[in-house]
């Protein structure tokens, strides 16, 4: 079953409210040790559910909570350093991110360390645009007397970006509040494109149109076509298993 209807289910059985809007299913990402499981803590409570995730022996947690009167479905999602995955836990956050399109994707950074978290920024900004970035243990970056300069990062990145120190609950609200403005598209993230050389531009033009085709546009086709190109033996499995024809032999 593909994970985000394990998603649904579970949370249209378990979750008792007046709500009667469709949840929106928020992915919290990141490197780890950034304060993922610790956001995700604080604004689901004890509305929690744990199991594996199909297929895998990796464990899976999500939790609901109700913000202005809408629901939504957190997802923790295990650490990751990179959508190039190199271990299970890798392989289940590049796949929920890249084929079970969730409604927002929060990536949770270190802001201690925002040279190596970055990296994980722009890659989820090539999958999807409903992004928001999460600059964690601010609490941290303060005491270290760093400055960052959050309105130039969102800037630069076309993303929204929200400063919190978890730990404490700071910034939790305003965090809040962003994701509402994504999810009913008061803020529309525009994350910024990243450019390769001319000769692996003019490979993605080749093949971009012939993954638009196949899948529209859920999954951006461009990085569909950069992974192909790449010869991602992991990604392919997953983007064939994840076409609605899957097993009937789909060819590009
Ligand atoms: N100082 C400080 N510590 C924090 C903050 N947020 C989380 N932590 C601490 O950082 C550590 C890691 O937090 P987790 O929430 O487990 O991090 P995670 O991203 O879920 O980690 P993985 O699941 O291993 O990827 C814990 O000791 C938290 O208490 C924060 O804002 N400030
Ligand atoms: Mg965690």
């Amino acid at each position: 079953m593909p994970i985000i209807n394990a998603v649904r289910v579970l949370s249209d059985k378990n979750f008792k409210s007046d709500c009667t809007k469709k949840p929106a299913v928020i992915a919290l990402a990141g490197n780890p040790n950034t304060g993922k499981s610790t956001i995700f803590n604080a604004l689901t409570g004890m509305r929690q559910h744990t199991g594996n995730w199909p297929g895998k022996t990796v464990l899976r947690t999500q939790g609901q909570y109700i913000y202005n009167g809408q629901k939504y479905v957190l997802v923790d999602l295990p650490g990751t350093y990179s959508l190039l995955p190199h271990s299970a836990e890798e392989e289940v956050a590049r796949d929920f991110l890249c084929f079970s399109y969730p409604d927002v994707t929060v990536v949770v950074v270190d802001a201690t360390c925002l040279e190596r978290n970055l990296n994980l920024v722009l890659q989820i900004g090539e999958v999807t645009r409903q992004l928001i970035l999460c600059l964690n243990l601010m609490d941290e970056a303060r005491r270290k007397n760093l400055i960052i300069d959050s309105d130039l990062l969102s800037r630069r990145l076309g993303i929204p970006v929200v400063e919190t120190a978890a730990r404490n609950g700071e910034g939790l609200n305003q965090l809040r509040q962003t994701i509402c403005d994504v999810v009913n598209h008061r803020i529309t993230p525009v994350p910024t494109p990243i450019t390769y050389p001319p000769d692996l531009e003019q490979a993605i033009a080749i093949l971009e149109p012939q993954v638009r085709q196949i899948m529209g546009e859920r999954l951006n086709p461009r990085w569909v076509a950069l992974r192909l190109i790449a010869g991602d033996q992991s990604f392919i499995r997953s983007f064939f298993s994840s076409l609605p024809d899957a097993g009937e032999g789909v060819k590009l």
